[in-house]
Order: structure tokens, then C-alpha cells, then sequence
């Protein structure tokens, strides 16, 4: 006999859970006393919001379901924003709620909702599970839904009263997600559509994507010297060293790549959605019929043909066509030179007009991309610092992006602790900004309890620019909800526990950078900028006068 919460417990750690981030709460006590038992290290966030964005990332940087536990109503809705990030992402995670016990269910008992409903636009799947002996049977069905074709987020809701009841069942048998090949003859007609294209472009895009499939997909684009891109966030998916990369169809790309895109006559994409952020809006690739000849590679059938009409739909799961692909006749490429062309866009992109004010994001980005290591992890929220952060930075291999597709503010922080707990060994650096950062800034008493030396970037520029430089454009001079009054950033980081330093001037980057390492601390380096550089193509007066 068992519990409800040893039989939970016992489920995640035959699934192979080594970590889960919680806020605890009084409707889920079986679990927590279970994994007092466990060797799952359990971390306690501040915020619902922190321990779902951490389970999140975990998510994406192993392939392996985020273990997230809160309580129920406040703690449920706090957790939401990072089940949306996970369905945007792709990501998979388990979210597991604590409900009212069974008696009071429907009665709108304290903290009540009926979670099938309140994630059911969120999740992948969410529902309550109502007996403790099939506990085994509803996990195997978490694992499973969360992993297969298109990975992403699922919601537990378990009724107090179940976790504390004893039941005698045996445990489920390991999830393993399905693996589907692609057929033979739909690589043999992915390869005739290449040998026709003039201007190829393969586009790469999250859905389950590995180490492997990194390399695979890599040393197919160079065989056939095809350009490859990849989509918002997924930087890490190909070594940007490659001859073949070149760069990231994010908010505020390239111009060149943009019309790369829009000027191909045969899109491959593996993986991805296709979706606004990569395809500017849809005006890329039109929707519903695009110009270009589409293929388009994704685990889930539901994928394909939701947006676009496609000339070819693979179905399969994306470790299986990579490793299909390299095996294919090379195509004589009759794109030499555009090729050439959108790498070398690739490279001169990363210039830059110096930045106004004595700070300048763009060298010390430069720096960065020499001085961090090739495992380093990034992370970030969302703000006008992430067009820096992501423009200039250079990524050689998997995992080592955790950046929310879905464009979350205050994803970033929580996201390091995860990093830094699944990779102790590396370094972790989180870009943030003023707004971002004040989002989440309470896991900066996780990263400082669990002893996680990450690097917090923080951009500083008294506002929320990304909104304010929209404001500008739309409605230039009437600033009204957009400007920030931010506490003393170094001081907040002392108080929690942290290294906390203000750079002012470029030139004392790489020393405050290499003490924030050496500190042994969670730190947070202040970059004060300049508010009149409002993102690296433009500033705020030009914003004003109308002329971009
Ligand atoms: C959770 C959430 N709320 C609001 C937004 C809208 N939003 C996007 S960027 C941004 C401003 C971010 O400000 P900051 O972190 O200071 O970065 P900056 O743009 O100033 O560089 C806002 C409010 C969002 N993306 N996510
Ligand atoms: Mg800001």
C-alpha cells in the first residue's frame, strides 16, 4: 500500500525526473512528504511564475518533461504564463496542481477551478486525475502526451484527499516517446523539389530537436552547400561557424535574410511552425499559399497544413529525418553564390553603429562571443536587450539557448536557475532588462539559496522600450505608460545575497565580467544605457522625426 503522492513520486522518478521546481501548498502535502524520500531534488521557487518558467526551460535544454508542482487556484493561474510558453515552445512539462478534496468538488470550494477548463486553451491536455490506484495509468499518460509529435504541456489537477489515500497498484511501465521514420519515398520527392530550386533556403524550427539532429541537418546543408536558417530563438540548432548558417529569422531580423526568405523558390523546413515571428507576420511566406515551393517536416500530422498548403508534408519525428538526410544523394547546387551571399549578409550583421552613451551593447556582445565558452548557456525575457543579445551572439551547439519563443517577459532568471541546476558545470549568463528583470527578480533568492553562480545581464534604460519605441512610432512624443522609475540594481542584488556591480563604460566590461564569474555568487552586472539608442537600428529621435 502507498499513498497517492508515493505513487506519484514513484512515477516521476521511473520516468527518469531528477529535478522539479515547486511552490508549496497544502493541497499537495502526500508529494511533498513523498519527495522527502526521493532522489528528485526538489527546488522552491518564490513565485509560481519562477517554478513554471524553470520547469519550462528544463524542458527545452534536456528534451525531457519540466516538473512543476504548485497549489491550487492562485498557485495554478500564477503558473499559467509558463504552460503557455511551453505550448509556444514546444517545450515538454508537467504541471501538477493541487485540488480540493473530491467531496467539495463543484461547490466552488476554496481555491477551486475545474483546471480541464481553465488550461484547456493553454495545455497540450489538461485533467484531474480522481483515484490514487490510477495514478500510474494517468503519469504514463502525462509522460506520454507531453513527449510525442509536437512535445508540450500538460496539466494535472490532483484532489487532496486522493494524494493522502493508500492504494495497492502496481507502478507504470517507463514512457518512452514513439519515433517515426520518414518514408523513403518522400526523401526521394524532398530530394527531386531540391534538385529543381534555384534559391533554396532550409529553415530549422524547435519540435523536438537533439545534439544529433543538430549535426545531421548540418552536414546535410554543407554536402549540398544549402543555406540554413533557424528560426526565432532556435539559435543553437546549428554551429553558426558553418558555411551553411545563416542566421535567425527573429523579431527585428535581418532585412537580407527577410528577403532571402521571401526571394527563395524551395523552403525545407525542419521543424518549427512556420510561424508569425519567423515569417514577419506571414508576409514572408504567405499564408494560406506561399510563393515559394514549401516543404515542411514536423512530428505532429496536426502540424501540417494548419497554416500553410504544402507542396510536401513529412511526418515524422525530427531525429529520425536528420539522420535520413545526410544519407541522400548531395544535389548539384546550382546556389553557389547565394550561399555565399547569405552568409556573408550573416557576418556583416554582426557590425553595428557604435551606441550612443558611454555603454555599448554591441562591443560588449563582441566580447562575449569570444569569451564565453562553446557549452555556455544564454538566457533571456523579452525586451529591446534581447535584439542585442540575440544579433550578436554566436551559438556552436545544442542546448545552449533558453530563450521563451513565446516572447515572455521574465522568463530569463527562472530559466538560469534551471540551466545552472541541469549544468553545474557551465556558465550561465541571463540577459534581462530593467522591466524584465523586476519581473522575476525574486529568483534571485533561488539562484542565491541553491548556491547557482549564474550571470545576470541586466540592460538598464529607465523604460520598456520595446513598447516605448512602438508608442513612438505610432504616437511620437506622447509617452505614457512606458517609462520606468527602477530601484538601485546592485544594491537589491547585495541584499539578496548576490554580487552586484554597476558597469558604467564599456571599457570596465570584461573586468566586471570576470569578477562576477570569479564571485562564486549568483551576480548581477547593471548595464545603465543610453535611452536614446532604443534598439541597434534605431534610436528615439529618429522615432520622433518619423523617419524609420
Ligand atoms: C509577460 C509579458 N508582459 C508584457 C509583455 C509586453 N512587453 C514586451 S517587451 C516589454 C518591455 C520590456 O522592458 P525591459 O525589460 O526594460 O526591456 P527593454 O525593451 O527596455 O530593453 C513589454 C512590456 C510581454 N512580452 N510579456
Ligand atoms: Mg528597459
Amino acid at each position: 500500500m502507498r499513498t497517492g503522492g508515493r505513487i506519484l513520486v514513484d512515477q516521476l522518478e521511473l520516468n527518469g525526473a531528477d529535478l522539479a521546481f515547486c511552490l508549496p501548498g497544502e493541497s499537495y502535502l502526500p508529494v511533498l512528504d513523498a519527495l522527502y524520500d526521493s532522489p528528485i531534488r526538489l527546488v522552491t521557487c518564490r513565485h509560481e511564475q519562477g517554478a513554471a518558467n524553470a520547469a519550462e526551460a528544463y524542458g527545452k535544454l534536456t528534451g525531457r518533461p519540466g516538473i512543476c508542482l504548485v497549489t491550487r487556484g492562485p498557485g495554478a493561474t500564477q503558473a499559467a504564463v509558463g504552460v503557455h510558453t511551453a505550448k509556444q515552445d514546444s517545450s515538454p512539462m508537467i504541471l501538477l496542481v493541487g485540488q480540493v478534496p473530491r467531496a467539495f468538488r463543484g461547490r466552488e470550494a476554496w481555491q477551486e477551478l475545474d483546471y480541464a477548463q481553465v488550461f484547456g486553451g493553454i495545455a497540450k491536455s489538461a485533467w484531474e486525475v480522481d483515484a490514487a490506484e490510477r495514478i500510474p495509468e494517468h503519469m504514463a499518460e502525462a509522460f506520454s502526451v507531453a513527449l510525442s509529435g509536437r512535445p508540450g504541456p500538460v496539466v494535472l489537477a490532483l484532489p487532496e484527499d486522493m494524494l493522502a489515500e493508500d492504494a495497492d497498484v502496481s507502478d507504470g511501465t517507463p514512457v518512452v516517446a514513439p519515433r517515426v521514420a520518414p518514408q523513403a519515398e518522400d526523401l526521394e520527392r524532398l530530394r527531386a523539389l531540391l534538385a529543381d530550386a534555384e534559391r533554396p533556403l532550409v529553415v530549422v524550427g524547435e519540435g523536438g530537436w537533439t545534439a544529433e539532429t543538430s549535426l545531421h541537418v548540418q552536414a546535410f546543408c554543407e554536402a549540398n552547400e544549402l543555406p540554413v536558417a533557424c528560426a526565432f530563438r532556435c539559435q543553437d540548432f546549428v554551429d553558426n561557424r558553418s558555411p551553411s548558417y545563416a542566421g535567425v529569422l527573429g523579431v527585428a531580423m535581418d532585412d537580407e535574410l527577410a528577403a532571402r526568405l521571401r526571394d527563395a523558390d524551395v523552403v525545407l523546413a525542419v521543424g518549427g511552425r512556420l510561424g508569425e515571428v519567423p515569417t514577419r507576420r506571414y508576409t514572408l511566406l504567405e499564408a494560406p499559399r506561399p510563393r515559394q515551393t514549401l516543404i515542411h517536416v514536423h512530428p505532429d500530422p496536426g502540424e501540417l497544413g494548419r497554416v500553410y498548403e504544402l507542396d510536401l508534408a513529412i511526418a515524422a519525428t525530427l531525429p529520425e529525418v536528420a539522420a535520413a538526410l545526410p544519407a541522400l544523394d548531395p544535389v548539384e547546387p546550382r546556389w553557389r553564390e547565394w550561399t555565399v551571399a547569405a552568409r556573408a549578409d550573416f557576418e556583416r550583421n554582426f557590425e553595428h553603429e557604435p551606441m550612443e552613451g558611454d555603454v555599448d551593447l554591441g562591443e560588449i556582445m563582441s566580447f562575449l562571443r569570444h569569451r564565453l565558452p562553446g557549452d555556455a548557456i544564454q538566457t533571456c525575457g523579452a525586451g529591446n536587450f534581447t535584439v542585442w543579445a540575440h544579433r550578436f551572439a554566436e551559438f556552436t551547439q545544442f542546448g545552449t539557448q533558453a530563450c521563451p519563443r513565446s516572447g515572455s517577459m521574465g522568463y530569463g532568471l527562472p530559466a538560469a536557475v534551471a540551466a545552472q541546476l541541469v549544468h553545474p558545470e557551465r556558465v550561465v549568463v541571463c540577459f534581462t532588462g530593467d522591466g524584465d528583470f523586476v519581473m522575476s527578480s525574486p529568483e534571485l533568492a533561488t539562484a542565491v539559496q541553491y548556491d547557482l553562480a549564474i550571470v545576470v545581464l541586466l540592460v538598464n534604460n529607465g523604460m520598456y522600450a520595446t513598447i516605448r519605441m512602438h508608442q513612438e512610432r505610432q504616437f511620437p512624443g506622447r509617452v505614457v505608460g512606458t517609462d520606468l522609475e527602477n530601484p538601485d540594481f546592485p544594491a537589491l542584488a547585495r541584499a539578496y545575497g548576490a554580487h552586484g556591480e554597476r558597469v558604467e563604460r564599456t571599457s570596465d566590461f570584461a573586468e566586471a565580467f570576470e569578477r562576477a564569474l570569479g564571485s562564486g555568487k549568483p551576480s548581477v552586472l547593471e548595464l545603465p544605457v543610453d535611452p536614446e539608442r532604443i534598439s541597434p537600428r534605431v534610436t528615439l529621435s529618429e522615432l520622433r522625426r518619423g523617419t524609420t
